[in-house]
């Protein structure tokens, strides 16, 4: 029977995550058996009408489905593997943020115990989960995503991504890199105004009406990288070296570290010094790429 059909849904953890996922669940009609380390926060989740499992074999035995919920990769495999019997058959949907090697680390363990295996990546806060801005990755085993995708886009969009299971992560990874460096610069730009008084919120605002309209140029300087030539007669490494030397002098000059900056820099810098100094700047991504 599919994990559809029989519409009831196990779920592993009840943190902040789990707690919006059981909940959303729960409001939109599936049946949900929860179990979590920390037995008292099962209690809200049986007073709103879930299940509560004494044990993790018991919470798997449930369901057909059973999501993951748990904090890192060392407490999925703690709690997965001795379980791996009651699991054959089953479908896990693992929705703990892991690298993508300990993703297909998973798949591969799942594979072999005959575990139907999908991997998520969720992207979004336990507040948004059912709402219009929650989204959620998936990548694995497709069929198995597929009898489970009624329930999972309950939680929010749903975009398969491949049957590499570790696609999800990378996806994730990425965008959290980006929303990482991003944010850093947030904190450079409030630390720099703060030296002449200004409270942080107000540079906050300063940066966001900044930084708006400048994300609409994300992809034309992809488009860029795409093309591979990186002399579109945009701007330059020598260019964007002199930019950069000024925004890490003018911190300096304020009594602020410049170490949030200096990487870019650096890898500027190397361009330079290898003869690529016309080139777009945007040829740093070059530079990311480490052999192996
Ligand atoms: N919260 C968020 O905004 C982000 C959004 C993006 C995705 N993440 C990931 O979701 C996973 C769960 O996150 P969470 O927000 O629910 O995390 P916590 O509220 O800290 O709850 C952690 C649960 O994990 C249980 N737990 C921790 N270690 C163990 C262990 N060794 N064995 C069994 N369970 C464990 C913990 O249990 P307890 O402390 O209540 O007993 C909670 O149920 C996570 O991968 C995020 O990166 C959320």
């Amino acid at each position: 029977m599919s994990a559809n059909a029989k519409s009831t849904v196990t779920v592993l953890g009840l943190g902040a995550m789990g707690s919006a996922i059981a909940e959303r669940l729960r409001r939109t009609g599936h049946t949900t058996t929860v179990w979590n380390r920390t037995a008292a926060k099962t209690r809200p989740h049986v007073e709103a009408g879930s299940a509560a499992a004494p044990t993790v074999a018991d919470a798997v035995r449930a369901s057909d489905l059973v999501l993951v919920v748990l904090l890192d990769h060392a407490s999925v495999r703690e709690h997965l593997d001795p379980v791996a019997a009651e699991l054959r058959g089953r479908t896990v949907v693992n929705l703990v943020t892991t690298t993508p090697n300990q993703a297909r680390e998973t798949a591969a363990w799942a594979a072999e115990e005959g575990i139907a295996y999908v991997d998520g990546a969720i992207m979004a806060t336990p507040d948004m989960i059912g709402g219009p801005g929650s989204r959620l990755l998936y990548s694995g085993d497709e069929a198995a995503y597929t009898s489970a995708r009624s329930a999972l886009e309950t939680l929010g969009t749903a975009d398969f991504e491949g049957a590499d299971a570790g696609l999800a992560s990378l996806k994730d990874m990425a965008l959290l890199s980006a929303l990482d460096l991003m944010f850093s610069g947030y904190v450079q730009a409030i630390a720099m105004m703060r030296t002449v008084g200004v409270p942080a919120v107000e540079t906050a605002r300063e940066v966001q009406a900044w930084l708006e309209p400048m994300l609409s140029y994300g992809p034309g300087l992809a488009a860029i990288i795409d093309g591979g030539t990186y002399d579109t007669g945009g701007q330059s490494v020598d260019f964007s070296r002199a930019g950069q030397a000024s925004l890490i002098t003018a911190s300096r000059e304020q009594g602020i570290s410049a170490a949030l900056l200096e990487p870019h820099k650096k890898l500027l810098d190397e361009l330079a010094a290898t003869g690529r100094g016309d080139s777009d700047w945007l040829r740093i991504v070059d530079l990311l790429t480490i052999s192996k």
